[in-house]
């Protein structure tokens, strides 16, 4: 069953991480939300299979979205907090002080929805010294998505004026701004951007391949030729001439707030709902996750859709907010290997 797969692979993470601290966050990141794990029914209202506790109990953080490592060969861990700041300290249960490793709150405007939303590290960062983050800014409004450069592998902070940034785009509304990167096991860059927001997605984003918003993005960040970045030979849109962005992977998505690998390379999509309908999607390159013409498998808003339904993919799993207005969030988190110690 896909819902005791999600419960193996959250076990997964606190087994092989030494850590069972996972943060969601839906539509008040305001507030560290407990964990959400699935039962063996599917049902999100019940108790799930796995304990959530506090790993690091003296620790505290302000508005944590993300927690990661980065295969530096040193035993630290990395939490992100959506004002701007990435602290560090070491993996253990013990650690009683935590530094900050970046602090770009200038340059963030955060609340609600916004804010420093993911932080991926090169896979070769122990070389190279780079990572990779995403975050919102006013005056105009818009997503960053930039690197910064750790003088060395073990640099205990980063210099802000190491930003170079890779692309942006506009946020028409302040909701739904997706915000992960990650690395995929082919190297490339994942990001994942909602549909810009407000609700019903009313420019039809998610489905417009021109625009940047409501995909998962996949860019090569160690090629150039669109600037600070490249495309992939194999990207479904590369070299098109119908105008749509060839940094498109995937599309029609509202808010995939978090996005994960698994072992076998899969890419797992939480997609936030609507009014109604969570949804998990496996994304395949190319594909069409149906929003807004459909929200889960129900129709929602096919006006002036032009696409065959059938060519739609359709989610993996979906639950309805029959049990609470729960949104699909950090129940994500799938380890592809395990945390160095
Ligand atoms: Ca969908």
């Amino acid at each position: 069953m896909f819902s005791k797969t999600i419960v193996t692979f959250v076990i997964s993470l606190i087994a092989t991480s030494g850590v069972s601290w996972l943060v969601a966050l839906a539509c008040k990141p305001e507030k560290q939300a407990d964990a959400i794990v699935a039962d063996t029914t599917g049902s999100t209202s019940g108790t799930g299979l796995t304990k959530v506790v506090n790993a690091y109990p003296k620790l505290t953080f302000d508005s944590p979205v993300e927690y990661t490592y980065a295969n530096d060969g040193t035993n630290r861990v990395f939490v992100v907090e959506q004002a701007g700041r990435i602290r560090v300290f070491e993996n253990d249960a013990n650690a009683a002080s935590v530094a900050t490793y970046l602090d770009i709150r200038s340059k963030v405007a955060s609340g609600g929805e916004m804010g420093l939303l993911g932080l991926a590290f090169h896979p070769d960062f122990k070389q190279n010294g780079l990572f990779y983050v995403n975050y919102t800014k006013s005056n105009p409004r818009e997503t960053i998505v930039s690197r910064f450069k750790a003088s060395s592998a073990d640099a205990s902070t980063v210099d802000p004026a190491s930003e170079v940034i890779l692309f942006r785009f506009d946020q028409p509304y302040a909701n739904h701004n997706g915000g992960k990167v990650l690395f995929g096991p082919d190297g490339y860059l994942y990001v994942s951007t909602g549909d810009g927001g407000s609700g019903g997605d009313p420019q039809n984003n998610g489905q417009n391949r021109a625009s940047w918003l409501g995909k998962i993005l996949r860019v090569d960040v160690n090629s150039t030729d669109k600037g600070q970045y490249g495309i992939p030979a194999d990207n479904p849109f590369k070299g098109n001439t119908n105008g749509y962005r060839e940094e498109i992977f995937a599309y029609g998505l509202r808010n995939p707030w978090r996005i994960s690998f698994d072992e076998k390379g899969q890419l797992w999509v939480g997609d936030v709902g609507q009014n109604a309908i969570e949804e998990v999607d496996i994304v395949t390159k190319g594909g069409n996750y149906g929003w807004r013409i459909k929200e889960g498998n129900a129709d929602y808003n096919a006006k002036d859709n032009t696409v065959n339904a059938a060519d739609l993919k359709a989610p993996i799993w979906q639950y309805s907010h029959d049990n609470g207005n729960v949104s699909i969030t950090g129940a994500m988190y799938i380890v592809v290997q395990p945390m160095q110690r």
